[in-house]
């Protein structure tokens, strides 16, 4: 026999499907229905990790379920190729970042086809191409067109290392997500922005067409992040100007215990207050400096500056101090609060700090007695925030507070104060980057026509190779060719825009491009993408929750505005797979993390070889600064993609967290090669494929029968339900240890029948059916040996048959006046007479029925026959 050799089988078969071409797919198939099974494009960092190799399996497996289940499958890869890496890259070495992004993308191609991924390679796309990302500045400019594209000054986040501006959603902690040891600052720049807050609404809505279909975790983080809150505008007098003061409120049931009112340091009044009063100016910059995150951290403490200004209340004409606080956001609301001490928390800490007024306008209701607790504000050790009894406040004393949230709000919109709105915390999508390696923003200015979009048939605005990588500012500022243009309009001289777009506009739409990747007059054709999109199956990690999936939500229902596609949502289910975990050791005495081949296990302690200090074992997600990432390449080489592919999927649900360990990849080429034993040492017994006739089967082959059946129905209802792909290969393992029993205790004895081999041969084939979306190559390779002709992607998925998964034995309990004194063997299929017949010839019934009469047989089918006597 043969060794299983899996690299040559690998290299055989992954060469096969290339010259057959066999995963091209056509956008339309007579007779089938499409599916689309995508998993986020990666970005070309240089090599696979094994979160990749993880995500990209699982996808992989569906769709080669799929397609044996008949569907037609569009399953793509590509790249998202733009970003500051490669420009980084080149500012070190001086090579272009196409260059580097290049030999990224060569590379881990290479590792992808190791792999044995099923993609429809003719469909890859790459974002840095020109072919992609003039469609970037096609849809930016019809954005324009449509009033969904702004240019503002604003503050944004800046990271001093990567000089250029991050997205809220790029600010971890205060840090560049980049740079996790840079703080963010503060800096106002001209900004293009992208009106997602037109589309907040329909975001939060949309949420139920995916209810089903997607993790309610990255639903809720979504909904958080849109932030909708139902409240009040109320209008406040200004003392000092003859003008209002609207401030946001959420609580306008506290109206009448207002005892201050606070704006953010950016305020617009802020610089006519300074004019009049110059004492805060320095105070209010060094506020303005610290950053957005830290300023709004919970618990941190509040900074406020008196303005020496005031207002008054609308509803009760009391006049109160009008201050300025960090914790109070410019981008929020209307930049200026109503401050509630007695009922809001950070209101409260404020007010301690600086000795406001503190005025209790609600009073709790003691759970006990339903009676009013009368609260002093002087003895009130934190804010009372729940709900209660109206007090101080006029004609609304003595009602809930809940009805006067309602009333309140009337009477406010009544006498004109001011009134009901909803409020997003959803921002504009600020997409300018002070980068070179990005889609330039098509964009020009002209001294006499202003701002103006290049006409489509320049499009693409190509980035300039005259420029230099200094490391400081954009790279863009130095190509002279390039910032000097022509007007598209008048012809006249023109400055071009050297901001780039937020690579995450790139991966806004890839997923629409792959249906029509080759188009040069669109960015897709409407009719090819209402064939696949939404897509059916979307995977890949839950870091993604919020910017990236929003933004595709976003941009999916703009192009539909647009009249490209038609779909509402584009993603229909969406898979999060956990993150993969591995042993990190720590070594106190040399304070680092150890490299595994540094180490020596004695049971489950860890040792430093060299110096025999015991260290600290922790299973931990994988990481560079940990020193426990595995290299999915290294693993495929030492024991193929097939093993790695099983042991992915078999050590855990795709949702859960995966501890990657070596006996485990171990454990599954043992597995691989108990099944290639049991083909290539048993071919004789595999030969017969004449049809089974089941009339003629012995009780060893209906048991094999059974588990077949019940395999393949195990096997099948876990992908469907949750796509527990652990489950089924758990059931294969089970089968498989049966056909071996089958075939020592069965096969070649007195006890073979002339279905018996027929059968272990059925058994064989769905094994390897059933198994090759996961261990494609290896069953490409068996099915051959099995003497069949073509590849097992054309094959069928197997269905059960459920008469033939249950046993047609059955045990019956016979009683005699309820109480149990016998069981019956029989046939599944026995007549109740039969039943009937045979419970009263049991010996021990028999005995005591003796001398009774038999009044009635009580017959539960399958169950129990009940013989009640007298
Ligand atoms: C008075 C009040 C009394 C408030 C009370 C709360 C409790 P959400 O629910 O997150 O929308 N607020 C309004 N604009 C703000 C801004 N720009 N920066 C910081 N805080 C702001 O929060 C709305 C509440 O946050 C508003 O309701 C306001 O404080 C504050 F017992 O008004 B409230
Ligand atoms: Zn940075
Ligand atoms: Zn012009």
């Amino acid at each position: 026999m043969r060794e299983y050799n899996f690299s040559q089988i690998e290299e055989k078969w992954q060469q096969k499907w290339k010259e057959e071409n066999i995963f091209k797919t056509e956008n339309k198939v007579e007779g089938k229905e499409n599916y689309y099974v995508l998993e986020m494009l990666p970005y070309p960092s240089g090599k696979l990790h094994v979160g990749h190799a993880r995500n990209y399996t699982i996808g992989d497996v569906i769709a080669r379920y799929k397609r044996m289940k008949g569907y037609n499958v569009l399953h793509p890869m590509g790249w998202d190729s733009f970003g500051l890496p490669a420009e980084n890259a080149a500012i070190q070495n001086g090579a272009h970042p196409a260059l580097w992004t290049k030999s990224n993308i060569d590379n881990m191609n290479r590792q992808l086809k190791m792999m044995g991924l099923s993609y429809d390679w003719d469909r890859e796309i790459a974002t840095y191409t020109p072919e992609y990302y003039k469609w970037n500045q096609w849809i930016f400019k019809k954005m324009f067109e449509m009033g969904l594209v702004y240019k503002k000054k604003s503050t944004v986040n800046w990271c001093p290392d990567c000089q250029t501006v991050l997205a809220n959603e790029q600010v971890e902690d205060g840090m560049c997500w980049r740079h996790s040891k840079t703080p963010v600052i503060q800096k106002d720049l001209e900004q293009w922005f992208f009106k997602i807050t037109d589309y907040a609404e329909e975001l939060l809505e949309g949420h139920k067409e995916l209810v089903n279909g997607w993790p309610e975790k990255v639903l809720t983080m979504q909904k958080n992040w849109i932030g909708k809150s139902f409240g009040t505008e109320v209008n406040f007098k200004l003392v000092e100007k003859d003008e209002n003061l609207p401030v946001f409120t959420t609580r306008v049931d506290t109206l009448f215990g207002v005892t201050y009112a606070v704006i953010a340091p950016e305020h617009p009044l802020v610089d006519e207050i300074i004019k009049i009063n110059p004492s805060i100016r320095e105070a209010v910059s060094a506020m303005k400096n610290t950053d957005m995150i830290e300023r709004t951290a919970e618990g941190k403490e509040k900074n406020g500056i008196n303005t020496g200004w005031h207002v008054i209340n609308p509803v009760n004409g009391e006049k109160v101090e009008l201050w300025i606080a960090d914790y109070v956001l410019m981008n929020y609301g209307t930049g200026a609060v109503m401050a509630v001490p007695a009922h809001d928390e950070r209101d409260f800490a404020f007010a301690k700090k600086y000795d406001l007024p503190i005025k209790v306008v609600i009073n709790p209701i003691d759970k006990e007695t339903k009676k009013e607790i009368m609260i002093e504000a002087s003895e009130m050790k934190n804010a009372f925030v729940g709900s209660g009894v109206m007090t101080n406040s006029e004609e609304f004393n003595g009602i809930s507070s809940k009805e006067a949230l309602v009333k309140i709000a009337e009477y406010v919109e009544a006498k004109g104060f001011g009134e009901r709105t909803t409020k997003y915390r959803l921002k504009d999508w600020g997409v300018s980057r002070q980068r070179y390696w990005g889609t330039p923003i098509p964009a020009l200015y002209c001294e006499k026509c202003g701002v103006v979009m290049e006409k489509d048939e320049n499009l693409p605005v190509l980035l300039p190779t005259d420029v230099e990588f200094t490391g400081n500012g954009n790279p863009l500022e130095t190509s002279e060719s390039y910032k000097h243009s022509v007007c598209p309009c008048c012809g006249g001289p023109a400055r071009r825009d050297t901001d780039t777009m937020d690579t995450f506009v790139d991966s806004s739409w890839y997923f629409l491009r792959y249906c029509d990747p080759k188009n040069t007059n669109l960015p897709f054709e409407k009719d090819i993408v209402d064939g696949w999109v939404p897509v059916d199956q979307y995977i890949g990690g839950i870091e993604h929750a919020v910017m990236h999936l929003l933004y595709s939500r976003f941009f999916s229902k703009v192009l539909r505005d647009m009249g490209l596609l038609s779909s509402n949502e584009p993603f229909k289910r969406l898979l999060t797979q956990g993150m993969v975990l591995g042993p990190s050791y720590y070594s106190a005495n040399e304070n680092r993390f150890l490299y595994p081949d540094e180490v020596e296990m004695k049971g489950s302690q860890a040792f430093l070889k060299a110096t025999g200090e015991e260290v600290q074992v922790k299973v931990e997600k994988m990481s560079k600064s940990k020193n426990n990432g595995v290299d999915p390449e290294i693993m495929i080489n030492k024991y193929g993609a097939d093993t790695t592919r099983l042991f992915i999927m078999f050590a855990a649900p795709p949702e859960r967290e995966l501890e990657w360990n070596e006996n485990g990849l171990a454990g599954a080429a043992r597995f691989l090669n108990k099944i290639w034993r049991l083909v290539l040492e048993n071919k004789e017994y595999l030969t017969d494929s004449t049809t089974i006739d089941y009339v003629k089967l012995s009780k060893e082959d209906k048991g094999l029968v059974r588990k077949l059946h019940q395999t393949i129905k195990k096997v099948t209802e876990s992908i469907e339900a949750d796509y527990h792909f652990n489950t089924s290969i758990a059931a294969t393992m089970e089968l498989l240890n049966e056909m071996q029993d089958f075939r020592t205790q069965v096969l070649g004895t007195d006890k073979e029948t002339s279905e018996s081999k027929k059968i272990f041969r059925e058994a064989m084939v769905n094994v390897v059916i059933m198994l090759s979306p996961f261990t494609p190559h290896f069953c490409d390779e068996l099915w051959q040996e099995m003497g069949n002709k073509g590849m097992l992607f054309l094959e069928s998925w197997p269905t059960h048959k459920e008469e033939l998964t249950v046993a047609d034995e059955i045990s019956i309990a016979v009683q005699v006046n309820g109480k149990l004194r016998g069981t019956l063997e029989v046939e599944r299929t026995v007549s109740k007479d039969e039943l009937e017949k045979k419970a009263l010839e049991i010996e021990n019934v028999k005995k005591f029925i003796e001398g009774q009469t038999v009044i009635k047989i009580i017959v539960v089918p399958g169950k129990i026959v009940n013989i009640v006597v007298k």
